[in-house]
């Protein structure tokens, strides 16, 4: 193995055209591995911080605090150690830091330096990144849930729900499922045209939701399906991220486009009337990250029938995994590098899902860029999972046809819709 020579870090730019981090790390006999910070613009309050500067340029959003500390003291910490030793390099990320939040070397630098170091051990040993990380083990290319429909805070609120997603259920490759889901994001462009609501997409790549109700998105999503020749519930089913947080707090809910305002119970009774019309199959975060009892209360009621998401809610932290499995909230997590700040903190988290019969997702953000390692990390640590936007827009479209190339060649399986049962 080898030692790590240079971390060098670098201001990037990202999907919606704001800075971020980027590291380089090269070892003592010239291999190299890079990583970028992704950035959420629905974020939970108990993420790791992202380091930005403030003031005027940029909307205060650049990085350059970000990348002078990496310069000043992840560099020189770092330099001289194994590069193989991620849990150390982590350990020493977190330690020079020194803040339970990460908000001082900033979450942005840490995980862009804990992915290079990772993507170098790989090239060290000549692996790519899936079966560097997956070392012996037999894994499955992940099931994707692919954005059709984008809102909330990633279409100016423009609908309440965020992200109106598919998974290809009777899909038997990943790359069928991604032929599905062309069909299906491609009919709902031409219905949207039709409707005369054709406006583009959002920050995902999911067409605009030019809809009047979140249930006309659905009806909507439906009929995309069924255009496209699927059989909805049987071929396909629909996964929403609700992000309540960003709608939600202290129990109460205001749906701008409902134009009425819901206590936990009727927000509860609201998502199980949409279970019951439409084929959810999964529902990310349906309560507010602060209502652990509507949580609790959600899938007692729902958990036996759909999967339930937590990602503002578990922030991909291996404590709040294991305490809401405790508890009986949720029975999904949904896995971020940069919430958890560290690919050691971010496999703990996978790992508590696991423990306690979780399924889990890997995800990008809503923010992102070229980068494809959640591809290879999905892959590598079996997570079952994959989700990462539409299926347009090439920071989307990289990740989707990375999982082609690393399933080419057909001697891995593939998760399928098995699943979204695993937790049930
Ligand atoms: C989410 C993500 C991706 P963001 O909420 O799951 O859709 O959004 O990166 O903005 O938090
Ligand atoms: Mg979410």
């Amino acid at each position: 193995m080898s030692r790590i020579e240079e971390v060098r870090a670098r201001r990037i730019w990202d999907s919606r055209g704001r800075p971020t981090v980027e590291v380089e790390i090269v070892t003592e006999t010239g291999a190299r591995g890079r990583g970028i910070a992704p950035a959420g613009a629905s974020r939970g309050s108990r993420e790791a911080m992202e380091l930005r500067d403030g003031g005027t340029a940029f909307d205060g959003k650049d990085v350059k605090t970000a990348i002078a500390g990496i310069a000043r003291e992840i560099a020189p910490a770092l330099r001289g150690h194994e590069v193989a030793e991620q849990a150390m390099i982590d350990a020493m990320l977190i330690a020079l830091d020194g803040t339970p939040d990460k908000s001082r070397l900033g979450g942005n630098a840490l995980i862009a330096t804990s992915l290079a170091a990772l993507h170098a051990a790989a090239s060290e040993r000549g692996l790519p990144l899936w079966r560097y990380v997956a070392g012996d083990e037999q894994v499955t290319l992940p099931l994707p849930q692919i954005q059709i429909f984008g809102g909330g805070a990633h279409a100016e609120r423009r609908v309440d729900v965020q992200d109106f997603m598919v998974i290809a259920t009777s899909a038997t490759s990943f790359a069928q499922a991604l032929e599905m889901t062309a069909e299906v994001y491609r009919h709902a462009g031409v219905l949207m045209r039709k409707r005369g609501a054709a406006q583009g997409v959002a920050d995902e790549g999911g067409w605009w939701p030019a809809f009047s109700s979140n249930e006309e998105a659905m009806d909507v999503l439906v009929a995309s399906i069924e255009a496209a020749g699927f059989v909805p519930g049987t071929d396909m089913g629909i996964a929403l991220d609700i992000a309540a947080s960003e709608f939600g707090k202290g129990g109460q809910y205001t749906l701008g486009l409902d134009n009425v305002r819901l206590d936990t119970d009727a927000m509860i009774e609201k998502l199980l009337r949409w279970i019951a019309r439409y084929p959810i199959v999964s529902i990310e975060d349906p309560l507010s990250e602060d209502d652990e009892a509507g949580m609790i209360a959600f899938t007692r009621a729902a958990g036996s029938k759909v999967q339930i998401v937590g990602d503002d809610f578990f922030v991909t932290r291996a404590a709040f995994i294991e305490d809401a499995a405790a508890k009986g909230a949720c029975n999904a997590a949904l896995i971020k590098l940069n919430q958890a700040g560290t690919v050691t903190e971010t496999l703990a988290a996978l790992r508590a899902a696991r423990r306690n019969g979780y399924a889990s997702i890997v995800s990008a953000r809503s923010g992102e860029t070229e980068d494809v390692s959640i591809v290879h990390l999905a892959t590598g640590w079996n997570a079952g999972q994959l989700k990462v936007g539409s299926f347009s827009r090439s920071e989307r479209m990289a990740k989707w046809n990375e999982g082609v190339r690393i399933e080419e060649g057909g001697a891995m399986g593939f998760a399928g819709a098995a699943v979204l049962s695993r937790s049930r």
